[in-house]
């Protein structure tokens, strides 16, 4: 994409004059002009195209570019009248201004680095009091409404609103930033997990939302498609500032939509030429590459760069000069024209040609400095939302330039330092109390005091009656959908029973319950399967044709497969989101699905199913904001563990993802073994996301190992969800045996553990009892809570782990093995009745048979036997010579090199 076009020098494309003089040309113009005259742009338009398509038959190459002149999209004669009372509407924004970085200044007084930012809302206000005003539509009772990503460092400008509304208390205002304060405050940035009732997306990693809001967008066309909800103008909205483009997830996703038609979005791209450090392309011009960019993918591009006040000169630019110069004139150097006073502009920017020099003769230093940039010009910002939410059949960007700390004047206006600026001193206070009008006395202005005007003021009135006339306030999150009831415990009841003899791998066995949820009268309707390419390696083909494949506009070609069962079915009431090679797309599905009970007032449960080494490690960041929208629903690593992917090797066999759940505080990890367990854990799951509305949302690990699924033992249920029971106690319940052990086991290394039971029993009359281990997270998280609660209560009666009741007067050493990090059982081994030895995969993966692997990581039945005989060893139960045969029967090389260095 970045190679559409040298966007620089191709603005000269703009400079035609009206009138050429080379008399060639003015020739095919006036003719051309003629042809639009008669037969109508339309057709004109037609010519044109059949005359490029001639021109490359003929051999003459024609140099492509994607950009159009750097100029509005929406020219003077086509600008829709303003509809608001501009007057009052730059009154009420200036107020917001003015509380916006009032907060930031009082809190960075109060408590030094607290933070916040000034700068991007400086740039934003315009852009969003447009939408305030005129667009954004609340969530009733009868509308949908608009679902909005604002810019997250821009959040002190959406608080200051909210204030003005009288959504928030000054003391809220007062605690920006301290949360933690006992009269409340707010957070830094749009946090749904902190504050529930306000913000509804988390926007502040940079490139995550408007990947998220792709995916909103089809999401909500998805519902629409399925008929789980009738067809609505909502928009999707997307505020993202032009350095976020960069990161490639705010790309990565945009012919997604364009592909998807979905002109239900429209990303604002707040283009004021900066971002942390200094200009996003000093020595280029980031509003003509992303024009290039999204013309390129198919988006509708309206450009708004230059104000009313720029519509004159343009006026009286019939060489086309101007339009060139604006071509032509690099980042680095429009920054500087906002630095800079007037004079140099006149001179640097329209000194360049004599005729632009004369365009503003007319105007002062001071008049040059001022004349207005597009984002600053509701007129101009109001006619591109318009056209915007008017059109139709692709998603629309606008690119709106602003200017970094637009009112701060010296304080950091255009400076490199700005996005930083957090602290005012008295004179750049007062400077800017006094540019906007904000009604505060000069005594005063150095407190930076809030200010609200009178409730009956013009102001407050119009305010509200704009926002009455939208709905209501935005944003707002509420949680909509009524409860389910959910009772799944008949519907799994036959994966209780196991597979009798039959081999399935949990993935199967996962597949089949999905099916069966998929049929399910209440459920079936609300489950969304998503999958990333990956449906042929689970064996979820046969859901294809069961359910479809979601496309918009249904299959329009007649598949290969079309005479097998299991064809690849597409259809526009599709269930399945097949979303093609894309975990981070499929991950925003999975959150706008999870999220809908608060977005739509739906209960969909969706069933996300990757490459579990392509999951967490990959696309943490985005599962950390579904976490923060209390994003529901399951996560499914399939073929996890490190030696379940025969053949596969360091990049796939994953003995991570264990780990890096461990942090995201309402996930629920599993790491079963079984189908059975597999089919408590979604049961409950449903039950106390669906039913009873936690917070929480759960990633199952899955293998594709087959194995015989034994029957659910009775009274594992507890066990299963709290994180382990005993599966397989000694034989005899290890009564009258000398020697006992605790073999505790997971997952794909569970039936491992199982062998070393055998083996210990039958050639070291050991006698060790076998636990299914399901969630160290869980334990973990029950053993640390117990803790601290003891920590607290000391007086109290200490409450005991559940990993430590559980083991309680279970005899000899304890050896824990799993398919991840010897790090994992580490986790709990603090309330274990003695130190555990922890077998696990540390390293990296290696292309091999599993047998070869689990040999290699040491986490096979001989090494667990072998664990548990050194450890009765130590204990001088066992004697040196039983180890000596241990190793030579058991094949154990002592002197082999740690597996994790090589
Ligand atoms: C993933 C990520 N990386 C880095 C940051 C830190 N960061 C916050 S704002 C910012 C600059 C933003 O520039 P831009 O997107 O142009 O927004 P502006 O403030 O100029 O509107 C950076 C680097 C972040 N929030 N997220
Ligand atoms: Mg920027």
């Amino acid at each position: 994409m970045g190679t559409v076009t040298n966007h620089v020098t191709n603005h000269v494309a703009g400079s035609q004059p009206a009138t050429p003089q080379d008399p060639e040309l003015r020739e095919w113009v006036e003719s051309f002009e003629a042809l639009v005259e008669e037969s109508g742009p339309e057709r004109a338009a037609q010519i044109l195209e059949q005359l490029r398509a001639h021109a490359e038959r003929t051999g003459v190459p024609l140099h492509f570019t994607a950009n159009t002149p750097y100029v509005n999209t929406i020219p003077f004669d086509k600008q829709p009248p303003f509809p608001g009372d501009q007057e009052i509407e730059r009154r009420i924004k200036s107020i917001i201004r003015w509380n916006a970085l009032a907060m930031v200044v009082r809190a960075n007084r109060v408590e030094h680095n607290i933070g916040g930012h000034i700068s991007t809302y400086a740039s934003q206000a315009t852009l969003f009091e447009v939408g305030f005003n005129h667009f954004f539509r609340a969530h009733t009772k009868d509308a949908e409404g608009d679902f909005i990503y604002f810019q997250g460092h821009a959040a002190p400008g959406i608080y200051a609103r909210a204030f003005l509304e009288g959504r928030l208390s000054v003391q809220q205002m007062e605690n920006f930033r301290r949360e933690l304060h006992p009269d409340g405050g707010l957070s830094s940035y749009p946090h749904p997990w902190l504050m529930p009732e306000f913000w509804q997306f988390p926007t502040v990693s940079m490139g995550l939302s408007p990947i998220s809001a792709i995916y909103q967008a089809r999401f909500n066309r998805y519902l629409e498609d399925r008929g789980l909800k009738p067809k609505s103008d909502s928009k999707v909205w997307a505020y993202l500032g032009d350095g976020e483009t960069d990161e490639p997830e705010a790309l990565g996703a945009i012919t997604l939509a364009s592909r998807e038609q979905l002109d239900n979005l429209i990303f604002v791209v707040n283009c004021n030429l900066q971002r942390l450090d200094g200009p996003v392309r000093g020595n280029g011009k980031i509003i003509a590459e992303l024009e290039a960019i999204f013309r390129g993918a198919g988006w509708n591009v309206i450009k708004v760069i230059w104000g009313c006040d720029w519509d004159a000169l343009l006026e009286h630019d019939t060489e086309g000069a101007l339009v060139k110069r604006m071509g032509e004139v690099v980042d680095g150097e429009s920054q500087k024209y906002v630095v800079e006073p007037g004079a140099y502009t006149r001179q640097h920017f329209f000194g360049a040609d004599p005729r632009l020099l004369k365009l503003v003769e007319h105007l002062s230093d001071d008049q040059v400095r001022k004349l207005r940039l597009g984002g600053h010009d509701p007129r101009k910002v109001y006619a591109a939302y318009k056209a915007a939410v008017q059109h139709r059949g692709s998603p629309t960007v606008i690119l709106a330039r602003t200017i970094k700390g637009y009112g701060l004047g010296e304080a950091g206006e255009g400076r490199n330092i700005t996005h930083q600026q957090k602290k005012l001193n008295e004179d750049e206070l007062r400077e800017f109390r006094s540019r906007f009008g904000i009604p505060i006395r000069d005594e005063d202005v150095a407190e930076a005091p809030f200010y609200r005007p009178p409730e009956n003021s013009p102001e407050m009135q119009y305010l509200r009656a704009r926002r009455q006339e939208l709905g209501g306030f935005v944003p707002q999150r509420s949680v909509l959908a009524p409860p389910v009831k959910a009772d799944l415990s008949e519907l799994f009841r036959e994966f209780e029973a196991g597979s009798e003899g039959r081999e399935v791998s949990t993935t199967m066995a996962f597949v089949g319950m999905l099916r069966k949820m998929l049929r399910d009268p209440e459920i079936g309707k609300l489950v969304v399967p998503i999958v990333p390419d990956e449906a042929r390696t689970f064996g979820m083909e046969s859901l294809f044709r069961q359910v479809g494949i979601y496309a918009h506009g249904g299959q329009k070609y007649e598949p290969v497969d079309l005479h097998t069962l299991l064809y690849y079915k597409e259809a526009v009431e599709g269930q399945i989101l097949e979303e093609g090679i894309t975990e981070a797309g499929s991950v925003c599905s999975f959150t706008a699905a999870g999220t809908a009970y608060a977005t739509h007032g739906i209960n969909t449960i969706p069933f996300f199913i990757f490459y579990s080494m392509f999951g967490l490690q990959r696309i943490g960041d985005l599962v950390w904001a579904a976490a923060d929208m209390s994003a529901r629903g399951f996560l499914l690593g399939a073929t996890s563990g490190r030696t379940t992917l025969a053949g596969e090797g360091l990049q796939h066999q994953d003995g991570n993802s264990h780990i890096l759940a461990l942090p995201i505080p309402n996930l629920r990890a599993y790491d079963p073994a079984y189908a059975y367990e597999i089919a408590v854990i979604l049961e409950d799951g449903i039950r106390r996301m669906y039913r009873d509305g936690e917070r929480i949302f759960y990633y199952i690990t899955l293998m594709n190992e087959p194995l015989v699924m034994p029957a659910m033992p009775e009274g594992s249920r507890e066990g299963i969800l709290r994180g382990m029971y005993r599966l397989k106690p000694a034989v005899n319940g290890g009564k009258k045996a000398k020697l006992r052990a605790q073999l505790l086991g997971s997952g794909a290394i569970l039936p491992e553990t199982i062998k070393a039971q055998e083996i210990l029993h039958g050639k070291f009359g050991v006698a060790a009892d076998v636990w299914s281990v399901t969630s160290y997270k869980e334990l973990y998280r029950d053993a640390v809570d117990a803790d601290r609660a003891n920590l607290l209560h000391p007086a109290a009666k200490a409450r005991v782990p559940f990993v430590t009741s559980s083991l309680a007067g279970a005899p000899g050493p304890i050896i824990a093995a799993s398919d991840y990090l010897k790090a994992l059982p580490l986790t709990v081994a603090k309330w274990m009745p003695r130190h555990p030895v922890c077998l696990g995969t540390d390293g990296f993966g290696r292309s091999d048979s599993r047998a070869a692997l689990r040999r290699f990581f040491e986490v096979d039945a001989a090494a667990i036997a072998f664990a548990a005989l050194a450890e009765l060893h130590r204990d001088g139960q066992v004697d040196a010579a039983t180890i000596q045969r241990a190793i030579k029967d058991l094949g154990i090389d002592p002197t082999r090199p740690n597996p994790v260095t090589v």
